[in-house]
């Protein structure tokens, strides 16, 4: 029998990753973060959390999507996009911030592209049919769309379409290919996904779901933060402490000497370069920056 054919409860989570691309490692890294350890065992086809109610099973990405709608397993890590072409509705539960990706079209650099209009009647080469077809037909284009699995950029080098659709990072593809990006279809990322409303999920599997995903939301916003830590004469305290967006308010220490205090609060990452130069600005000295284990809020 197949690993994978029954579905019991076990009074544990049932959690699929991708066997081996690019969400593997990020995936398997996530998991520790939120201090889960597992052996992984050789043949890779699943693995046990030793010190949490989680087993992981390996499987393809475009595989995932749908053994969790089915209920399989209880919940997936896969790329938004494989999970917005294979089963749309399935509930998202939370977004990961890695895997960051775009799902685009692009025609090569010496078609003169204006509009999406002017993709009408033109072939399209993409393996993502679904949500290609979604997005023409919303913005009432109609086009010809050619299902490819692999190597998509090289399909209007060969003749087999005008035009491409799909995912870019860092856009060096695109380049190498000698085709622009004009259409920005889907921002992806990976994400979490259950089957919440189907009803398959127990009670025993809904509670670790929700502790997997506190310590997720717990490990991602600590990733994004920074401790702060800077002396300030007294008079500029408060000047001081209105630009620092600390948790709650910034904790302020009296120094030995005479007129200063030290400052500590938590900053995002996102904002720490724009503060950084406010905080000078305003007489700030000593500016120690600190990563952040956890952050529980
Ligand atoms: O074997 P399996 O089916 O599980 O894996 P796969 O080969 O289908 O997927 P894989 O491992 O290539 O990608 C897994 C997921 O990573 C995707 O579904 C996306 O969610 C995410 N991801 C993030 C990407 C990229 N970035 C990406 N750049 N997936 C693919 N690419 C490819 C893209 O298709 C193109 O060929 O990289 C090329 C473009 O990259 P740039 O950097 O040159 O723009
Ligand atoms: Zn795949």
């Amino acid at each position: 029998m197949s690993a994978l054919a029954v579905r019991t409860n076990t009074g544990r989570l049932r959690l699929a990753i991708q066997k081996s691309g690019r969400l593997s490692e990020k995936s398997l890294s996530l998991l520790e973060e939120c201090g889960i350890s597992f052996d992984l065992n050789k043949s890779k086809l699943n693995a046990e959390a030793r010190n949490f109610p989680l087993d992981i099973l390996f499987l393809r990405d475009d595989d995932i999507p749908g053994y969790v709608s089915n209920g399989v397993v209880d919940a997936g890590i896969v790329g938004l996009n494989v999970v917005m072409e294979k089963n749309p509705s399935l509930p998202i539960v939370s977004n990961l911030g890695f895997g960051k990706c775009r799902l685009s079209i692009a025609v090569p650099k010496d078609f003169e592209y204006r509009e999406l209009k002017d993709l009408e009647g033109k072939k399209i080469a993409t393996s993502y049919p679904e949500i290609l077809q979604a997005f023409l037909v919303e913005r009432g284009v109609s086009a010809s769309i050619q299902e490819i699995s692999g190597s998509v950029e090289i399909a209007p080098a060969i003749g087999l379409a005008d035009a491409i659709c799909d995912l870019v990072s860092s856009g060096g593809t695109l380049l190498a290919n000698r085709l622009s990006e004009v259409e920005r279809v889907l921002d992806s990322e990976a994400v979490l996904v259950s089957n919440l409303n189907s009803g398959d999920l127990g009670q025993k599997e809904s509670e670790i779901l929700k502790e997997l995903e506190f310590r997720i939301t717990t490990v991602n916003n600590s990733k994004s933060c920074k401790y702060i830590v800077l002396n300030s004469p007294n008079e500029s305290l408060q000047t001081i402490s209105d630009i620092l967006p600390g948790i709650k308010s910034p904790t302020v220490v009296q120094l030995a000497e005479e007129g200063w205090s030290a400052i500590h609060a938590v900053v995002n990452e996102d904002v720490f370069w724009d503060v950084l130069g406010k905080l000078k600005e305003a007489g700030a000295e000593g500016i120690t920056v600190m990563p952040i284990e956890k952050i529980l809020v």
